[in-house]
Parts: structure tokens; C-alpha cells; sequence
């Protein structure tokens, strides 16, 4: 069998040498139904499929230059060469560029800091469409989708807007396990953040991710949690049935977390305040205020609720920022 990368790179089209710049811009996502686990850590594979819902004008926004060396800057600070962010970036650009030509990058998140959200699927799905527009390519969305994966599982994602299901697919090679868009975010929506901590995470979400699928007997009931999950997520995306939608969401983040935290050494993000805040959302609900959480790898929330609560929601949780959904323009 031909190497897969070896494969997806036969399909890129000859790159137009012409250009000297690309840019582009990606929204970053929160999946409501959880990507958790690899089977296949090189290809960034899946185990199960995944539904986000992105973030509108908030996520990456780059410029690609032609330039005599490699060059990295993220919100107007220079990156080390040595740095893993750069090593990281550049090692994914390898993959698809033309191995004669250097760049110069400036990279700008437009995620508020304080929501420490994670950029990396905004960011590598940013710098597929950047390259595509500095070598005058229109890829097919779902070689889009597939090459961003390779950077980031989350990435395949974000090369689109609204809500987004990403396919695990089934095939060795992934050329089955690609995003798709999946409906466009509805008015009435809205999602918030509830900061708990801005400090760098523990363990990152792939040293996390893989330490489950080795460590963590609860892991074999993950893909039955998805089994469960993913249609019934679709369905309510669909048919705009928050209910469903929220009770779901919070249903797998929460089992997501479970698995986390019995595989060994144990991974708990969580801190104080992400359960006292957990049991505010649960009161608020025996009150009778729709609102639901949702969690990544991180101890800091999501609040998922309608238009018609907001005001509630934010008397409740004042500190909560609220995340324009909005497409960019
Ligand atoms: C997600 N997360 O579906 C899940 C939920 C975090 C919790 O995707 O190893 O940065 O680069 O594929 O995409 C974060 O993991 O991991 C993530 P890699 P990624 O959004």
C-alpha cells in the first residue's frame, strides 16, 4: 500500500508559484459530541465520530510570505525556532508546501485569551486554507477537512462553519475520516464561557487522549456513549430541540471526563470551581432555567442555552463571555 500522507499529497494540485502571499482566516469549534481517542495516532484517526458547533469571528487568522527562512509570529510576538508551537506548525506545513520555499507567518487568534480556549484546531485548519490560497488552490472540502486532520483530529473540523460532524470512517489510509457541514448555527443559540483557569493545562490533549485509550478500562464504553450520542445530537441539531441537544452535550462531556479520570496516572482537569459551577447549572436546571455545560481538556466551561434565557444565565453566572456565533464577515 502506497504510504498514506504519500497519497493525500499525489492529490494536491500543482502549486502556482506566482503568489508571494496567502491568507486566511478559521473559526475555532466545541464539539458537542466529543472527539476522545486515536486509532491511528500518526494519520490523527479517530475512534469515533464527533459534532462542534464553531465559533464565529473567533479563531485564527494568518499570513503567509514568501521569505529566506522560516519565521513565526502569533499575535505580534516571535516564536522560537525551538519551540514546540513552531517545530509543531512547521513540521504540518512540510506535508503540503513545496520543500524549496521558507515562510514568514503571522498568526493572530481572535479567541478572548481569557476564555482559554485551545487554538490548535483553529490554527492548523487556518494554515491549510492559508497555503491554499497562496498556491491558487481550490482543494475539494473534504481533502480540506482531511489535511487539516493531520494537524490537528479537531482541525478537520474547523475548515467549516456552523455545526460541524466529522466522520470517523472506517478505511486504514482516513481518506474516509473527513468533516462535513452539517447545518448552519441557528439565531437562537447561544454559547458562553466560564472561565475557571488560564493556566497551561497539566497534561495536553494528546498525551491525554492517547494515556485514556492505553490506561482506562471505563474507555471501552466510550464509542457506545458516541453510539448513543452522535445521532440523537444530529437529530436535535436538525430539528433546533435544545432540550435534547443540551442534555446530550453535557451527557458526553461528562461521561468523556469519566474515562479520563480513571485512566492512570489519572487525568482530572477539573478544579473546584468547574464542579461548584457544575452544581450551580444543575439547580439553575431543578429551577427550571434551561442551561447546560459542556467541557473540554481543560477545567473551564461552556454554558449552551437560547436567546430566551440569556438574560437569566447571565444574571446567574455574571462573569460569563458571551461567544458571538455569528459567521465572520
Ligand atoms: C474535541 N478535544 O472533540 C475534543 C474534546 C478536547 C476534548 O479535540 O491530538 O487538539 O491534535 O488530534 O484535536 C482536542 O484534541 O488533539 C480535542 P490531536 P486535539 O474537541
Amino acid at each position: 500500500m502506497t504510504d498514506p500522507i504519500q497519497h493525500i499529497q499525489s492529490l494536491l494540485p500543482p502549486r502556482n508559484t506566482r503568489r508571494d502571499t496567502g491568507e486566511a482566516y478559521a473559526p475555532a469549534n466545541i464539539a458537542l459530541c466529543k472527539y476522545w481517542g486515536k486509532r491511528d495516532t500518526r494519520l490523527k484517526l479517530p475512534v469515533t465520530g464527533s459534532l462542534s458547533v464553531s465559533l464565529g469571528a473567533h479563531g485564527t487568522r494568518m499570513t503567509l510570505r514568501r521569505a529566506e527562512a522560516d519565521a513565526l509570529t502569533l499575535n505580534g510576538e516571535a516564536v522560537a525556532p525551538d519551540s514546540r508551537t513552531f517545530r509543531r506548525l512547521f513540521a504540518f506545513l512540510d506535508l503540503i508546501r513545496d520543500p524549496a520555499h521558507r515562510l514568514a507567518i503571522e498568526s493572530h487568534n481572535t479567541i478572548p485569551i481569557a476564555a482559554g480556549l485551545a487554538s490548535s484546531a483553529s490554527a492548523f485548519a487556518c494554515a491549510v486554507k492559508a497555503l491554499e490560497s497562496l498556491y491558487a488552490w481550490n482543494l475539494p472540502p473534504q481533502l480540506r477537512s482531511i489535511l487539516a486532520r493531520l494537524g490537528s483530529g479537531s482541525a478537520s473540523r474547523s475548515v467549516f462553519e456552523g455545526f460541524v460532524e466529522w466522520h470517523a470512517g472506517s478505511s486504514p489510509d482516513g481518506m474516509d475520516s473527513f468533516a462535513e457541514p452539517l447545518a448552519p448555527v441557528w439565531p437562537e443559540f447561544r454559547i458562553g464561557i466560564l472561565t475557571v483557569s488560564e493556566a497551561p493545562k497539566p497534561v495536553g490533549s494528546t498525551e491525554a487522549m492517547e494515556r485514556t485509550v492505553r490506561t482506562a478500562p471505563l474507555y471501552e464504553a466510550w464509542p457506545k456513549q458516541v453510539e448513543h450520542d452522535l445521532p440523537r445530537i444530529r437529530r436535535a441539531v436538525l430539528d433546533h430541540d435544545f432540550i435534547t441537544l443540551g442534555e446530550t452535550a453535557e451527557h458526553n462531556a461528562l461521561a468523556m471526563h469519566a474515562t479520563m479520570i480513571g485512566s492512570w496516572p489519572p487525568v482530572i482537569y477539573w478544579l473546584p470551581e468547574t464542579t461548584a459551577h457544575l452544581h450551580s447549572v444543575h439547580r439553575l436546571r431543578a429551577e427550571g432555567l434551561p442551561v447546560f455545560a459542556t467541557l473540554d481538556a481543560g477545567p473551564n466551561l461552556k454554558l449552551l442555552y437560547t436567546a430566551e434565557h440569556e438574560a437569566d444565565v447571565l444574571r446567574n453566572f455574571p462573569m460569563l463571555i458571551q461567544i458571538d456565533q455569528n459567521p465572520t464577515p
